[in-house]
Order: C-alpha cells, then structure tokens, then sequence
C-alpha cells in the first residue's frame, strides 16, 4: 500500500530520507510514479502552498522542499517517461521574467522530452527579449510559457507581444501554464493554447505539432 500520507509529511517537514525512502518503497511495491507524483509529492506541495501562505512555513523551508520534490521526481523520471505515441517536434520552455518556480515546468519540460520532443529548457525569469534571441536561434514549432505568480502572468502577455514585434510569431504555436494561469487568460493574450498539468501538456504540444 502506497503510504502518500508519510510522503506528503516527509515534504512538509523537509524530511529528505523519509521522502526518498517511501518514494523508492512505493516504487518497489509496484505504485506507479504518476501517482507518487500526484497523490503524494504535489499533493504535498500544495500543503507546502498553504502553509507558506498563512506563515507557518518560511522560505528557506519551502525551498527545502522544492529540492526534495525535485530530487524525488528525478527518482520517477525514468518510469514517468514511457510514452509509446512519440512526437517529433522542437520546444522552447520557460517560466517567465520575474518569476522563480520551476518545477512544474521541468515536469512539463521532462514529460515533452519524453514524448519525443526536442526541448530546450531555458530556465527561470526569462525576459521577453531573451525569449526572442532563443526562438532566433532554436527556431522551435512550440513555445511553452510557465507562471505560478499572479503577477508574472502579464509577463506572458509582454512576451508574446515581444515575438510579434520581432515578426516571429506566424511559424510558432504559443501555449502556456503554471497553476494561476487559465484558459480565458490564453484567449486574452493570444497564445494558442493552455495546459493544465504536465500531461495535458504533451497532448496539446503533439495536437499543435500535428
Ligand atoms: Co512560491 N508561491 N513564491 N515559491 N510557491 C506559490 C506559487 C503560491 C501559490 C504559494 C501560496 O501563497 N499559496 C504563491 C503565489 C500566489 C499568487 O501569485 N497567486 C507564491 C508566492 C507568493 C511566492 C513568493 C512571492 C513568496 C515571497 O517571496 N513572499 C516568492 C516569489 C519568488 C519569485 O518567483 N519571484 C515565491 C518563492 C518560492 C520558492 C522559491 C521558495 C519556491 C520555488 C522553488 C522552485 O520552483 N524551484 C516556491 C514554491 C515551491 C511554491 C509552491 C509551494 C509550490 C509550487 C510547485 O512547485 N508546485 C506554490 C504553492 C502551490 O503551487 N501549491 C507557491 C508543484 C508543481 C508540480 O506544480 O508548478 O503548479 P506547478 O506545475 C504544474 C501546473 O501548474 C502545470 O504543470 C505542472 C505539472 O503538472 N504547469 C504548466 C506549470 N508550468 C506549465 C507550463 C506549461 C503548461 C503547464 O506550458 C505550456
């Protein structure tokens, strides 16, 4: 039996060992890293999430936990990555200037490499202007744009304004995500698409390349 509740406690506490244990011990007893990944980990991040909100955790605290997340999920990515339907396709991601989170967006950069994709992972707070430099230089079909702050997401609006004016955006499909972002926000700022999660991620990313 999966034991998500100690996963989710081991992430709270930033409890490295308990996470990595019970992580590799669902493993072995054939729970599958989807839903490690989502019953345990980012369940555990949303507490996280909670508690940075209402000041009983600090910073330093969830940044802990965000590198046992992100150690933990590079103990999954093997088993997250058997996508039989592979794609081809170049991507661009990245999460936007101002804006620190990445993990949800290396999930979304880890499950489109693993459908087949070319994906070059830009990194985090990336201005507009260097987004157009790299879709110069990369030449992608997709750009992924990623924003977990209410107060980045125009920051997508600048950039795709940015790739317009650089007249880069007829041969690019636009599509973006992080947990504030929504489908109406896509609409208003003209990107082509919005994922919610990783996985729906890829489905969109294979749609447009198709
Ligand atoms: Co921040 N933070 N944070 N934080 N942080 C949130 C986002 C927050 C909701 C917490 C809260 O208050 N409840 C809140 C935002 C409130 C808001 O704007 N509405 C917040 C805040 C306020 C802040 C600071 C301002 C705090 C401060 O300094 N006072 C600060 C800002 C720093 C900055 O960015 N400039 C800050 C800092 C940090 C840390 C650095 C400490 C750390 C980030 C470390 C890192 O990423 N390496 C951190 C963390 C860890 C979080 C929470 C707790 C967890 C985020 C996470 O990794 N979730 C978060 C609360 C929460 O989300 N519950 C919070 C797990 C991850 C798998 O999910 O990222 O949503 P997510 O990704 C999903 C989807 O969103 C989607 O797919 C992913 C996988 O399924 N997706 C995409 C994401 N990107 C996509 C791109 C796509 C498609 C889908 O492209 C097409």
């Amino acid at each position: 039996m999966a034991d998500f509740e100690n996963i989710i406690k081991g992430l709270v506490e930033c409890d490295e060992d308990q996470v990595m244990r019970l992580v590799k011990k669902s493993l072995d007893q054939g729970v599958s890293a989807q839903d490690i990944l989502s019953h345990g980990l980012i369940a555990g991040m949303d507490i996280v999430g909670d508690k940075m909100e209402n000041g009983d955790m600090f910073i330093p605290e969830v940044l802990r936990s965000a590198q046992i997340m992100s150690q933990a999920v590079e103990e999954l990515k093997p088993l997250l990555s058997e996508d039989s339907n592979r794609a081809k396709g170049k991507v661009l991601i990245g999460t936007v200037q101002g804006d620190l989170h990445d993990i949800g967006k290396n999930l979304v950069s880890m499950m489109l490499e693993s459908a087949g994709m070319e994906v070059h992972n830009l990194g985090v707070d990336i201005s507009p202007d260097r987004f157009v430099e790299e879709i110069k230089d990369k030449k992608p079909n997709i750009l992924c744009l990623s924003a977990l702050l209410t107060t980045t997401m125009p920051m997508m609006k600048s950039t795709i304004e940015a790739i317009k004016k650089n007249g880069l955006r007829d041969n690019l499909s636009i599509m973006v995500g992080g947990a504030p972002v929504t489908q109406a926000f896509a609409d208003e700022i003209g990107a082509d698409g919005w994922a919610p999660d990783a996985g729906s991620a890829t489905k969109l990313a294979k749609s447009l390349i198709n």
